[in-house]
């Protein structure tokens, strides 16, 4: 029985097409800046993005952490959500490792930061003061539904922030799937903000990697911070190969894990004694009502039972992430399993 994996889109494996390129893929020291592919790759998704340049990291949590080492120094303020993933589970590492203060903000349901608490939380010229020098978006926003930020919102902040003399990072971790959403080129969604990072190996699948854009100044500041957390790599041309057919060939699909996502969640919506969050991207939440006597381990564990993971219990809710490897019957295997259990 093949199982039906929805924790995340972090799970899919590459495509064939993917490990050809890399058996094939040109390498080179990428240190030295000599691995042809990664010059490619970096190329490539800097031009995607509308921003100059760009640089090959190993994660997510990576990009966002090089990515404020380059825009702060240590003592500077960082305002972002406080339903963020670079504060939620990337363990501090702007304090921990650079020295950065973070001022949280409430994220709003579709994963907005009013603009009113941001301009509330800038700092005033102090003595006393930490120095307010960034603000962080996210777009897909993962806690918040997988909401995707239109463009509009992305271009509002990013006006506030400039004048007020700061910078924008932008946690595009799943950006791809925000333009697929909301029906424009990633460009668009990306080209306002100082810095977005997009990562190779969620919904892209892609094993390893994620991109880091910005200015030529900015990336080569965010080159050395990679370079002191241990993250330069050497022959990284094998990994970029698979970054390359990511870009070419799984980012215009995305759409279709987004149709499914939604039969995912009206299916689900049809069971008695579930509810479900609405859904615009490849993340559906879902949860228990009161009318059902059922518990979180019972649904987690009779899924699996029927060959479907799932994140249970992420506070009181489940989370389902559509993906490559997932199939119109896979979604009905999963509907199937969940009217079983509920019965
Ligand atoms: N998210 C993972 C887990 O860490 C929760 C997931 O399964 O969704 N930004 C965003 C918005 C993310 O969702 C993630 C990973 C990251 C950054 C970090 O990326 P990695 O895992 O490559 O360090």
């Amino acid at each position: 029985m093949k199982m039906i994996d929805l924790r995340s889109d972090t799970v899919t494996q590459p495509t064939p097409e993917m490990r050809e390129a890399m058996y094939r893929a040109e390498a080179g020291d990428d240190v030295l800046g000599e691995d042809p592919t990664v010059n490619r790759l970096e190329e490539m998704a800097a031009q995607r993005m509308g921003q100059e340049a760009a640089l090959l990291v190993v994660s997510g949590t990576m990009g966002n952490l090089v990515a404020l080492l380059a825009h702060c120094g240590r003592g500077n303020e960082v305002i972002l959500g406080d339903r963020s993933h670079t504060f939620l589970f990337e363990q501090g590492g702007m304090a921990a490792l650079g020295g950065i203060v973070p001022r949280l903000i409430p994220n709003q349901p579709d994963g907005t930061l009013r603009l009113t608490d941001i301009e509330g939380a800038i700092r005033g010229d102090n003595v006393h003061f930490p120095r307010t020098r960034l603000v962080c978006l996210e777009n897909t926003h993962n806690m918040c539904n997988g909401t995707p930020l239109t463009v509009e919102y992305t271009a509002q902040v990013a006006s506030l922030a400039h004048e007020r003399g700061l910078r924008v990072h932008l946690d595009g971790a799943r950006v791809f799937n925000a333009a697929a959403a909301l029906g424009v080129d990633v460009r668009d969604v990306a080209q306002d903000v100082d810095s977005v990072m997009f990562c190779l190996s969620k919904g892209l699948c892609a094993p390893v990697g994620s991109i880091l854009c910005g200015s030529a100044e900015f990336i080569a500041e965010a080159r050395r911070a990679r370079k002191v957390v241990g993250g330069g790599m050497r022959q990284a041309g094998i990994l970029a190969a698979a970054g390359i057919v990511a870009l070419e060939q799984i980012a215009p699909r995305l759409a279709e894990d987004h149709v499914r996502a939604k039969r995912l969640a009206a299916g689900l919506a049809e069971i008695p004694g579930v509810d479900v969050a609405p859904v615009a991207t490849n993340i559906l939440y879902f949860w228990l009502t009161k009318e059902t006597s059922k518990t979180q381990d019972e649904v987690v564990d009779g899924l699996k039972e029927r060959g479907v993971l799932l994140m249970g219990r992420l506070d009181g809710r489940f989370r389902a992430v559509t993906h490559y490897w997932i199939t119109d019957e896979d979604v009905e295997r999963t509907l199937q399993a969940m009217r079983e259990i509920m019965a």
